[in-house]
């Protein structure tokens, strides 16, 4: 069992609103740490890596480019050294525009990863496609080494994941610029739409198989605004019919019976100026708990009842 290597990232300059830059302090409050060691883990929690301060909001296509690029890259040189460590890297968000500085970290590792990303997004603008410039409206595409050359090239040149070592889940707000991206590039979405037709089990299984047989290991990004708003509330761009409360633990549970081959876990996009009464910031950390393999009935819970 690997240990887990927690690192904060309090970025909101990639999102349109403010304020999910303290989404690590409220997950940290939600006893992230105590509740995972309870489980019997291993945690260092590194505290957070340095993001500059937002100047320079000029360039309307890439909203706070440089800081956003930054902040990106030295995530993918803190990342890269957990992976090193043989640790199992947890990234707490900040806006989701981290993932390419996460992805660029573990890639350099693990060339042939994969990526499930949960969202109600898909992250898939590029910087001539995307209709706000908010840079976490781009972080998947960036990954898949399209858009800005500067961003592809984050921790080492090029692309860092092949797109069809890519699923997305829970997508309900596709721009049309990223429906045609998406396609071209084969990227494998599964929308609300099929979670209602087939259920969220089938889909898990069909996308866990799919990654298993194609991908060297696993990196798990979920955005919260993937869950429906009446659950996560605490996100800036909330989206109606969302995963249920039981779909989105679903999820995390299957991926962990997956056990080794999921090698690194990001959780971004609370907001906790949004939330109610850190309400998203609990079910982050519930979420990651599952991801880690919490059961309702948890065989640790049966040892201690003997
Ligand atoms: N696709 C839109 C909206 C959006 C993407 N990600 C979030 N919102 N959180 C965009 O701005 O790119
Ligand atoms: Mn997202
Ligand atoms: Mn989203």
């Amino acid at each position: 069992m690997k240990n887990v290597t927690i690192l904060g990232v309090p970025m909101d300059l990639g999102a349109g609103k403010r304020g999910v830059d303290m989404g690590p302090s409220a997950i940290r409050l939600a006893s992230l740490v105590k509740r995972l060691q309870s489980m019997g883990k291993i945690v260092e929690d590194r505290g957070n890596i340095h993001v500059p301060v937002g100047l320079n909001r000029d360039n309307e296509a890439m909203k706070y480019r440089e800081e956003v690029l930054t902040a990106c890259r030295s995530l993918a040189e803190e990342v890269y050294k957990i992976y090193q460590e043989d640790s199992f890297p947890l990234i707490l968000g900040g806006d989701h525009s981290i993932a390419m500085g996460s992805i660029a970290g573990l890639a350099r590792k693990e060339p042939e990863m994969g990526v499930i990303w949960i969202d109600a997004h898909a992250d898939f603008n590029s910087n001539t496609t995307s209709p706000s410039g908010n840079i976490h409206g781009m972080p998947l595409a960036v990954s898949c080494g399209i858009g800005d050359p500067e961003f592809v090239d984050i921790g080492t040149p090029g692309r860092k994941i092949d797109p069809k070592r890519v699923v997305v889940v829970g997508a309900r707000d596709i721009d049309m610029g990223e429906v045609v991206l998406l396609r071209q590039h084969g990227v494998k979405v599964y929308t609300m739409e099929e979670v209602d037709l087939y259920g969220i089990q089938h889909i898990m299984q069909e996308a866990m198989q799919y990654l298993e047989k194609n991908c060297s290991c696993l990196h798990v990004s979920f955005d919260m605004d993937a869950i429906d708003p009446s659950e996560a509330p605490g996100t800036g761009t909330p989206v109606r019919g969302g995963l249920t409360y039981r779909e989105a633990h679903f999820i995390m549970k299957y991926i962990s019976t997956y056990g080794n081959f999921v090698t690194s876990l990001e959780v971004v996009e609370v907001n906790p100026i949004l939330d109610i009464q850190n309400k998203t910031a609990e079910l982050a950390v519930e979420l990651i708990e599952s991801a880690f393999g919490k059961r309702i009935m948890y065989y640790s819970d049966i040892d201690e009842l003997d």
